[in-house]
Parts: C-alpha cells; structure tokens; sequence
C-alpha cells in the first residue's frame, strides 16, 4: 500500500514530467515571492501594475506554450496549466493578467497572425514589454458574442473600425488590442484585427468599483472610426472559430486556476481548523469541519485530474473543445463552493483581508462568468448531449 498525501491524493506529481515539474517550481517560487507580498494591499486599492507584465516575462510565465523562436518557452498545456494553477493560488485576478496574455493575445497572432505580425507583436508580449488585451465582449453581447455591433469597412488599403467593447482584461494599459469585428469586406463575417495603443480615435477607460477581481484592471475599448492598415488584419481566421480558439486554451488554463485558488483555501481553513479551539478542542476534531474538508479535497483531487487529462489530449491534439467546458464549468464552480466554506469555517476572521479567503471567493464570482459562464457552459454540454441547442 502506498502512504496516503492529503496535499496530492492522486499522486499528480509522479504524472508530471520532470520539465513540468520545474516549470511549476519557478511559478511557484515566482508567485510566492513576488505576487504574494503585494495582493491584499492590490485587491484593497484596487492598483493598476503594468510593471507584473516584465517580471512574470522574465519569470518565463508568458506565452509558455509558444515556441521560442517567437519568444515562449516551446512547453506544452500541462505547463502551461501549471503556471495558472500557481498564480491563482495567489489571486485570480493575476492569474488573469498572464492568462489574456498568453492565450488570447499571443495564442490568435501565433495560430492566426501573418509571418510580420507574429515577429511584430510576439517577442516582445513574451517579455511582458508589450502588453495585450482581447476584445470580443460589448455592452450588447457578452455571451452571444456573434450579436456583436462592432463593424470594420475596408477604405482603400485601410480598415476603419468602429463600436465598443466592455469588461476587457488589461485594456486600460494594453499597447496590443486584438479586437474582434464584423468584416464588411469578408460579407460580414467576424475577423480579428490587431490595433495598437495611440491609434487616433482608440481609447481604452477604466471600469472602476469591481467587487470582484480588484487586482486586475478592466476596461473597455471605444473605437471611433479607427483607421488601420490592411496589415492589421489576421488573415489566417474567419469567423466564431476564431475567438473561441483562443477561449478553449484559456478557459482549460482556469480549469487549473480555479482549483490553484481552491488549494489555497483548503490549506487555510485546515490549517485555521487545527489552531483555533472552541469548546475545548480544535475546529479541526469536529465532525462537521472534517467533513468540510473532505469535500474540499475530494473536489480538488478531481479536479486536477481532470484538467491534467484534458491537457494531455490538448498537447496529443485529441481534445474537443466541450471536454473543455467541463472542466472550466466543473473547477471553477467546485473552487466557488470551497471558498465559501473556507470563509465560513473562518468565522468572523473569514470576512477579513489578513485571512485571504474571502477575496478568493468574491475573485471566483468573475471567474465563474467569464469565459462562458457556469450556465452557457452546462448548454455547451446540454447541446453535446442531446443534440439540440438550447442557448
Ligand atoms: P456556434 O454556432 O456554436 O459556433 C460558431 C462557430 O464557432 C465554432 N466553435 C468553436 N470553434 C472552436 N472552439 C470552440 N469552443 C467553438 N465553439 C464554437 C463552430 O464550429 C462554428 O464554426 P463554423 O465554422 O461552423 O462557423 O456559435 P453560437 O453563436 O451558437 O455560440 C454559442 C456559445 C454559447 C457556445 C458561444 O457563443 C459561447 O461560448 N459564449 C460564451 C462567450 C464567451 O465565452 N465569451 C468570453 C469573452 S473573453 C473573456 O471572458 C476573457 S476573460 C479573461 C480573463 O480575464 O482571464
Ligand atoms: P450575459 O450574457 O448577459 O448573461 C447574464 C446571465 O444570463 C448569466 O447568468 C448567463 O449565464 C445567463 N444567460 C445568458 N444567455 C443565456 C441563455 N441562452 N440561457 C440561459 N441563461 C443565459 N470579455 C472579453 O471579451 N475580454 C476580456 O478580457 C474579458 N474580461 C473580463 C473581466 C471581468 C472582470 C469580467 C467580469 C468579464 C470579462 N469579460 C471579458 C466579459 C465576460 O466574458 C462576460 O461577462 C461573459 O461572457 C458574460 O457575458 P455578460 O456579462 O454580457 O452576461
């Protein structure tokens, strides 16, 4: 029989190549040292830090799974898994951060961007010297993206771009804006373009007064008839595929997030069970918190597993996309649940900063929205099995 690791139930280590273990040990060591120390003061003030993007660049946390000639790390989705796992541990909102950054800014210019627009943008998104944001959500279409308002007209060898996003990741300090249009010149089919900060008529305002995700900043992005050459074009995408292309690695990334934040939460109110006593015995000798925390791990467990499986079929190109919606929808919802439990297991102390578990929970609110939310998910997988689409 082997020893039983509550931290590892599963014995996801041993499944992890040796690569991938020290690709996890740097994001670990990166987000304990570096993020930690600035997140309750971040989240309480609600602070702008463009000046993460260097560091996690230097730390090899962006773009991981892009190849090196373009500045990434050539690593596969587990590492890339990994690395949202160790930075939500921290905080999702910086999670967030590295996320748009990898999988929706330099994933489309990778996947779908022109030989010129990959060494452009790429080397330097990698580095974190460029920063990038992805614009599909408007104030009318969050998520039916394909009712987006948003429209390109071709004039002469330029498009002009006009409508408005809402609720972007990043835009407030982005220099790169993949944004995402109905093409007049394409019949109205959606492409991708890629702007840059100081084009005249681009502007990117910040959303203040989040309750959620404080340490993130979000915005939105007004185009007035922005002018761009045709080069800004990604030629190599049409349609909804584009977009959701991106979204399929990003929301496999917050699978592994999620359950990062939920580790978090469950070693806190574990370790809160064992120092804190009531009736003249720890929290932790109650049959109710035991029973609390072996729903938490049991979740965890399954979750990781399930995100780790998924990975390898990413990297063996044998996943579907709706594999990724479990996990997404699964993790994310089960992260929510283990937070609000670590919170009450905290008594008064729960609600406060200095515990941290609270942030986590409210952090989980927007991560169980974005990117497909818990029930445009469930339809995803309602469609897959019935057939029938019921959005
Ligand atoms: P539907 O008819 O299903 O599909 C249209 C076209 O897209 C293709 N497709 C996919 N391709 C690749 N991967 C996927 N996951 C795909 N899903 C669909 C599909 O094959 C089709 O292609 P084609 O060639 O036939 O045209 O589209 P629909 O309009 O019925 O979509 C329904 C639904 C609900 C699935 C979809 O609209 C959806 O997923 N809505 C959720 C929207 C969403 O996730 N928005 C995210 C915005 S970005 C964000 O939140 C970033 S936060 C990041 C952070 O801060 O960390
Ligand atoms: P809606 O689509 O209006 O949904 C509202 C409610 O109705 C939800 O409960 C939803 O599940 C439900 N609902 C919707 N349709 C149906 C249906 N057919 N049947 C049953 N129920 C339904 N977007 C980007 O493009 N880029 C970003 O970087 C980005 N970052 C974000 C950061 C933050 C902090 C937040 C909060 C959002 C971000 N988003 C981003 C937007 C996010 O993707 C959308 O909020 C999300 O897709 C949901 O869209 P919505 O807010 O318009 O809600």
């Amino acid at each position: 029989m082997a020893p039983f690791n509550w931290e590892d139930p599963f014995d996801v280590e041993s499944q992890l190549t040796e690569e991938e273990r020290m690709i996890r040990d740097a994001a670990h060591g990166f987000a304990q040292s570096e993020l930690q120390p600035r997140v309750i003061d971040a989240f309480r003030e609600e602070v702008d830090a463009p000046e993460l993007f260097p560091l996690m660049g230097v730390a090899g946390l962006l773009g991981a799974t892009i190849p090196e000639e373009f500045g990434g790390a050539g690593a596969g989705y587990v590492a890339y898994g990994l690395i949202a796992r160790e930075i939500e541990r921290v905080d999702s909102g910086y999670r967030s951060m590295a996320s748009v950054q990898s999988s929706l800014v330099m994933h489309p210019i990778y996947a779908y961007g022109s030989d010129e627009q990959r060494r452009r943008y790429l080397p330097g998104l990698a580095a974190g010297t460029l920063i990038g944001c992805f614009g599909l959500t408007e104030p009318d279409a969050g998520s039916d993206p394909a009712g987006m308002k948003t429209y390109a007209k071709k004039d002469g060898d330029d498009y002009v771009i006009s409508g408005s996003k809402t609720w972007i990741s990043n835009a407030p300090f982005a220099d790169v804006f993949v944004v995402w249009a109905k093409s007049e010149e394409h019949g109205g089919a959606i492409r991708g373009f890629v702007l840059e900060k100081g084009m005249a008529g681009l502007s990117a305002p910040k959303i203040k007064g989040k309750i959620s995700l404080r340490a993130s900043t979000t915005g939105m992005i007004m185009m007035d008839a922005v002018r761009v050459p045709s080069s800004a074009l990604l030629p190599n995408v049409e349609g909804l595929k584009g977009p959701f292309g991106c979204l399929n690695r990003a929301r496999y990334g917050i699978s592994w997030g999620a359950m990062g934040a939920a580790e978090f939460c469950l070693h806190a109110a574990r370790q809160y069970g064992l120092d804190r006593h009531q009736f003249g015995r720890p929290l932790a000798a109650t049959q109710l918190f035991q029973k609390k925390l072996a729903y938490m791990m049991t979740d965890i467990a399954l979750g990781l597993q399930a995100s780790l499986r998924v990975g390898r079929l990413i990297d063996e190109g044998r996943f579907a996309p709706d594999m990724i919606s479990i996990v997404k929808r699964n993790n994310v919802g089960k992260a929510l649940d283990i937070a609000r439990a670590a919170r009450d297991m905290h008594g008064g102390n729960g609600i406060s900063e200095e515990y941290q578990v609270i942030r986590h929970m409210v952090n989980l609110e927007t991560v169980n929205t974005y990117e497909g939310t818990h029930d445009v998910h469930a339809l995803i997988l309602g469609r897959a099995i019935t057939g029938i689409a019921a959005f």
